[in-house]
């Protein structure tokens, strides 16, 4: 089903806007769109900001008259590059490379690093302007930046994944640095990855320093930085049901994904009493009706670590169905959280679940739920944490790993772990506070992220003058 960036039968964001606000979103919008052709993610993650801001800043004329709106979706620049490596049969290979620096308003550029032969410009381009709310909300010193290449790892050799991060890093190289820029992992880049990248970082600038994050535990990396991001949006949904007095206890979670976020956001649910019944991949989705164990988990990632598929889980454990090519938004849940990728719950799949009872929804990937979507869960005004507060948890734990490098510690699990859960209490809080009218216990955490993220940002760049 074709979508539109703008859902015109809903009672709130952009298609509730009248006069100046309409006026204001449309001139930005027409903008984006013109400047940035054949970038409809980016479109898209403009306008869902652009829906919650726009009456804010309308209101608050110094952020209009400084132009602040027009310069947030400018990114302060963009590289890209050519990346040369040799295969296992002696062939060479050509891929691209991307960093997108968007915003060092607030601290150095910090966003992940994405390998996937699906992305393109525009993947990057949205990912960093999300980016820079989310880390934003985290409370930390941290800027936002994205990049990444269209390599795909699937199918490749150690060796061959181990040239092509040393070919990536030889040219990306230049453009970083801890004060400067600090990439991560993403989809595709995970801790083997970042292992090579820092290597090649360390051997070209003969320099030991924490210029990536979710390092190795051994060369300078932060414990519970791997489980950071799922163990993060399982806290921000515990503190989303505390609001409306409900407990995650008991509750059936549906998730999709079955990589770093996903793994994660599922042991910390089962740890925390819930029944989690699905996991995902590209190819489709297992149902365990009676839960995952920690045993049953532990195989899924020793699995993932392989490169193994999802569906060897029903060969492993017959409990369990698969169901080819399919998402599993159509099984019965209380908590639905969307961990794989952009776009993987449309607005059909949210009415479905939302008639099947479920009462929250976490954005572990970034921009899971499509617009449309987003409007069916607003409409029915259940608890909808989108993907900048949700899901901040691993970035933050990341700029917690800047500052371990930068002090030359190392914090126990414990320390990080309930760093973790502040940090999460306090997205919440922000959300709450400006997403949320007095006297009533409704959140609309789209606006409330969005217009908390944008605040700081905003003061900052204001601040610098005309930059
Ligand atoms: P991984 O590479 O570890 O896992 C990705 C998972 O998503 C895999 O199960 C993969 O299946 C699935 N997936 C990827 N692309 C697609 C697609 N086009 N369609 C369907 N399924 C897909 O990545 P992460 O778990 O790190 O990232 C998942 C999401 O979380 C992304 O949106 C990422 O931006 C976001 N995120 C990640 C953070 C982190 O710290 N890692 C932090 C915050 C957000 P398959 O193996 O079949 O490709
Ligand atoms: O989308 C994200 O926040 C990440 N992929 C993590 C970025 C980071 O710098 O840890």
């Amino acid at each position: 089903m074709k979508e539109t960036i703008v859902n015109t039968n809903h009672s709130h964001g952009p298609a509730s806007f009248q006069g100046e606000d309409r006026d204001y979103f449309n001139t930005v919008m027409a903008h984006v769109i013109e400047k940035n052709p054949g970038e409809p993610e980016f479109h898209q993650a403009v306008a869902e900001v652009l829906g919650s801001v726009i009456p804010y800043v309308n209101q608050n004329a110094r952020y209009k008259q400084a132009k602040i709106l027009e310069r947030l979706i400018e990114p302060d620049r963009i590289v890209i590059f050519r990346v040369t490596w040799e295969d296992d049969t002696g062939c060479v290979q050509v891929n691209r490379g991307y960093r997108v620096q968007f915003s060092n308003a607030i601290g150095p550029y910090k966003g992940g690093l994405r390998f996937h032969p699906s992305v393109s410009l525009g993947t990057f381009k949205f990912l960093g302007f999300e980016q820079n709310f989310k880390n934003s909300l985290t409370t930390l010193p941290i800027g936002a930046g994205k990049g990444g290449a269209d390599f795909d790892p699937k199918g490749k050799s150690d060796h061959e994944i181990m040239r092509f991060c040393q070919s990536f890093m030889t040219e990306l190289a230049r453009h970083i640095g801890k004060d400067v820029d600090v990439p991560a992992g993403d989809i595709g880049v995970g801790a083997r990855e970042v292992s090579y990248l820092f290597g090649q970082y360390k051997r070209l600038n003969n320099r030991f320093t924490g210029v990536l994050t979710g390092k190795g535990i051994e060369f300078g990396g932060s414990l519970i930085r791997t489980e950071a991001t799922g163990y993060g949006c399982v806290y921000f949904i515990q503190n989303m049901l505390q609001h409306v007095n409900q407990s995650i206890e008991g509750k059936i979670v549906v998730i999709s994904g079955s990589g770093n976020v996903a793994q994660y956001a599922a042991e910390k649910a089962i740890q925390l009493g819930a029944v989690v019944v699905t996991l995902s991949d590209s190819s489709g989705f297992i149902y365990e009706p009676d839960g995952l164990t920690q045993e049953k988990l532990d195989f899924v990632k020793a699995l993932k670590l392989k490169g193994g598929r999802i569906k060897a889980y029903v060969d492993q454990f017959p409990s369990a169905q698969y169901y080819d090519g399919q998402r599993p938004w159509s099984i019965k849940c209380a908590i639905a959280l969307p961990c794989a990728t952009q776009n993987e719950l449309n607005e059909t799949e949210a009415k479905q679940l939302v008639e099947n009872g479920c009462i929250a929804v976490g954005e572990g990937a970034n921009m899971p739920v499509t617009p449309g979507a987003t409007s069916v869960f607003l409409d029915a005004k259940i608890a909808f944490g989108p993907g900048k507060a949700a899901n901040a948890g691993g970035v933050a734990i990341s700029a917690l790993e800047m500052t371990q490098n930068s002090m030359r510690l190392h914090w126990t699990r414990d320390e990080v772990e309930t760093r973790l859960k502040s940090i999460m209490m306090s997205i919440h809080e922000q959300c709450v506070a400006f997403g949320s009218t007095p006297n009533t216990t409704y959140v609309n955490y789209v606006d409330g992220a969005n217009i908390a993220g944008f605040r700081k940002v905003a003061d900052a760049m204001i601040a610098f003058g005309i930059l």
